[in-house]
């Protein structure tokens, strides 16, 4: 537990793995900014540039409790192994279609960027059809998101993006009470369990959230993936030939090279007593689950070493823990298993066209976003 400062605001980070997994399970820390007092006391107001992160609206990210077990009742239906399998081919065809036009591209041995043109809209392209999201709206989604997450970004602009994109939701959601589909927009619209009906505002909520937690974290897991394997040539020769599982990989890359650096932010709803110190009512609490994936107590000594056969790597949290572990934690292991080794299977000698270390992160305060991921697709001469 350290204190820690977000653009001037004053918070604490827990950066242990065995902490984190008892605050996560822990009920006395809610997630609603209500029961932040910086918050309450007008220290903090819509115009803190993080404050999207937090007052995100109301959906199963801002409930806690039987409230948030209600608005997360149909995602979980929608997400489970089952349901999964149905979505699986158009994966296949997103990716194949997508390594086509990079084939095309980087034909001659000329430098593709891999996060442009795979990474990047492959996550968008299924969490689109999954919410029933016409494909012409992809591009101003992606464009938004991007927007939203930099700190570069004016924040008038950003305040501005966000009211657009809930005006775009309740569209979305009203074409949908008039038209239903087989999507899972229209899923949390119809009450067919007997339950509660979600309101619209709770609809578009969870749509929100569905959208930006579906396409955002993905690109990170695959392009981080990449990132490792290329620069442990042996690893990705382990991997190639059967002799380390996808998985494996997978699971490395998410304790290692996280697409979630930190998650904002939880508050006590009474003082919490730890063995050594007392989180003070109405604190923020941020979740920092990279510092969480290197932790020594768990992963070793060398913790901060990628190594597919890390046996620890399965007890990453990386998609949480406690009641809002993430939803859509087995879509993305599975976009991951399909994307990578279809991609190096089309491309064994795929390899980055720059340095390592010249590979950069957006400036992006809690996630793990790459700016760009310039690569050959074969041998150079
Ligand atoms: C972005 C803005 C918005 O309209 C709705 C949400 C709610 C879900 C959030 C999302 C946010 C930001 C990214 C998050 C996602 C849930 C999981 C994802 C935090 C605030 C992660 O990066 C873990």
């Amino acid at each position: 537990m350290s204190p820690i400062e977000l653009l001037g605001v004053p918070a604490w980070t827990v950066s242990s793995h065995t902490l984190a997994r008892k605050l996560l399970v822990d009920s006395r820390l809610v997630k609603n900014i209500d029961a932040w007092s910086l918050w309450q006391n007008g220290t903090v107001t819509r115009e803190w540039p993080l404050i999207g992160m937090i007052d995100a609206g109301r959906s199963m990210f801002t409930a806690d409790g039987p409230e948030h077990r209600r608005l997360r009742l149909k995602t979980n239906q929608a997400l489970n192994k089952r349901r999964l399998d149905d979505i699986r081919p158009s994966i296949e065809r997103y990716t194949a279609e997508l390594l086509d036009a990079l084939e095309e591209a980087g034909l001659g041995g000329e430098v593709v960027d891999l996060k442009a043109a795979f990474a990047y809209p492959l996550p968008m392209q299924v969490v689109s059809q999954m919410m029933g999201v016409d494909r012409a709206d992809q591009p101003m989604l992606l464009s938004s998101y991007k927007a939203f997450f930099s700190v570069l970004t004016p924040h008038e602009d950003r305040l501005r993006i966000l009211a657009e994109l809930d005006e775009y939701y309740l569209d979305l959601v009203r074409k949908k009470t008039a038209e239903p589909t087989d999507d899972l927009t229209t899923g949390l619209i119809l009450a067919d369990d007997g339950g509660e009906p979600l309101t619209e505002e709770e609809v578009v909520g969870n749509l929100k959230a569905l959208v930006a937690a579906g396409h955002e974290t993905t690109v990170s897991l695959i392009l981080c993936a990449v990132r490792a394997l290329l620069s442990n040539p042996e690893q990705l020769a382990d991997v190639l030939s059967g002799k380390v599982s996808w998985d494996a990989v997978i699971e490395e890359t998410l304790r290692w090279d996280g697409p979630v650096n930190h998650l904002l932010m939880r508050f006590p709803t009474e003082d919490i007593e730890l063995e050594d110190f007392t989180i003070p009512k109405g604190d923020g609490v941020v979740i920092s689950y990279r510092a969480i994936g290197r932790d020594r107590e768990i992963h070793g000594a060398d913790a901060d070493v990628f190594d597919a056969t890390r046996e620890t790597a399965l007890r990453n949290i990386s998609f949480g823990y406690g009641p809002h572990i993430c939803p859509g934690a087995a879509l993305a292991r599975l976009e991951a298993s399909i994307a990578l080794p279809e991609l190096f299977s089309r491309f064994p000698d795929l390899q980055l066209a720059i340095p390592v270390e010249e590979i950069h992160n957006l400036p992006v305060m809690t996630q793990n976003d790459l700016a760009g991921f310039p690569v050959r697709l074969c041998e150079g001469e």
